[in-house]
């Protein structure tokens, strides 16, 4: 890094229990409609369909998106079910492989891990909880309890995102409810 491209330094207020961040540069908010093919319940994605509801928000601070960088995240997802399956994110892998930490801040949620070979883990995340995702696996967070589920992500700026292999393949197992817990299936 030379001297003319130097940053300065980056404060940020996290509300660990809200997951909103400020400052923040960006918002990226998905609802129902942007994910609907990830559910496996198809009436219950069209009897949803009309109200589309937000899934989840993350708010990512103002980072550049560039090799040596950590760009960090705040994610909330929102409680709910699209039939038996939790309120999820898309999912992705890393165009570069590279590793991500996730801390869990609020709420009752997990990450769903898979590498390209198809190996699969599932870490829960309660606040305070951290799961290191190592380069290679491709990562979805859901939320399993009644509150909104809220995490820190804190990964390469030059990683990227790659969902469409995730939209192509889905991942191996889905997070399902299960009496008042879940179960992977
Ligand atoms: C996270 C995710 C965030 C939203 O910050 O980007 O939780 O999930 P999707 O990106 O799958 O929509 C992360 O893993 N960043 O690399
Ligand atoms: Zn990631």
């Amino acid at each position: 890094m030379t001297l003319e491209n130097l940053q300065l330094p980056l404060a940020t207020m996290l509300d660990l229990a809200s997951g909103d961040m400020d400052p923040y540069a960006l918002v990226v908010e998905r609802r129902l409609s942007h994910m609907a093919e990830a559910y496996h319940d198809r009436a219950a994605v069209t009897a949803a369909a009309g109200e589309d509801p937000v899934i989840y928000r993350a708010y990512e601070a103002d980072v550049p998106h560039e090799a040596s960088q950590l760009v960090y995240r705040m994610t909330i997802i929102e409680p709910g079910r699209i039939g038996d399956e939790f309120y999820m994110t898309k999912g992705h892998h890393h165009v570069v492989d590279s590793g991500e930490f996730y801390l869990g801040t609020a709420g009752t949620g997990a990450v769903v891990m898979q590498t390209r070979s198809g190996e699969v883990r599932v870490e829960e995340m309660p606040p305070g909880r951290a799961v290191y995702v190592p380069p290679g696996w491709a990562h979805r967070s859901v939320n399993v309890g009644t509150e909104p589920f809220v995490f820190l992500a804190v990964f390469f700026g030059n990683a990227g995102h790659d969902y469409a292999s995730i939209e192509r393949d889905g991942f191996a197992v889905r997070v399902l409810a299960d009496g008042d817990g879940y179960r992977v299936g």
